[in-house]
């Protein structure tokens, strides 16, 4: 998926745009450098790059208002600290999925 952040404690950042390859486990969610693009190749291995992570308990995701981003099917999502993100994929199911499975797992985390 393509992710940037957008603002800290409430200062708004510079969005800057970066394709990832994302993964959802034990109510984290993971940003990895596509190791296909120059800033995740690494010289020596082939291993997918950590780039940063976000905690999804307190967290909450929204669809994003086109104010947000011209790009189409964006998500918004803000953790508990104070990060904003926007996360957006081209294809429909998929962004929608993620979505879903986001929604699913604050809620759960909600709960404990
Ligand atoms: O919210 P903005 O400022 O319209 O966001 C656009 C910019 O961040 C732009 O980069 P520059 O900071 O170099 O102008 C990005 O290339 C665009 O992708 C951002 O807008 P979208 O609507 O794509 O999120």
């Amino acid at each position: 998926m393509n992710k940037t952040k957008v603002s800290e404690n409430g200062k708004k950042i510079r969005k800057n745009w970066s394709n990832s390859w994302t993964v959802l486990h034990g109510g984290v969610l993971t940003f990895h450098k596509d190791p296909k693009s120059p800033a995740g190749a690494s010289s020596k291995t082939n291993q997918i790059v950590p780039e940063f992570t976000v905690e999804l308990k307190g967290a909450t995701i929204n669809w994003a208002t086109k104010e947000k981003s011209s790009k189409k099917n964006v998500l918004e999502l803000k953790s508990r600290n104070g990060v904003e993100y926007l996360i957006q994929y081209d294809t429909e199911s998929i962004i929608t999925d993620w979505y879903k499975i986001i929604t699913d797992t604050i809620r759960q985390l909600d709960l404990r």
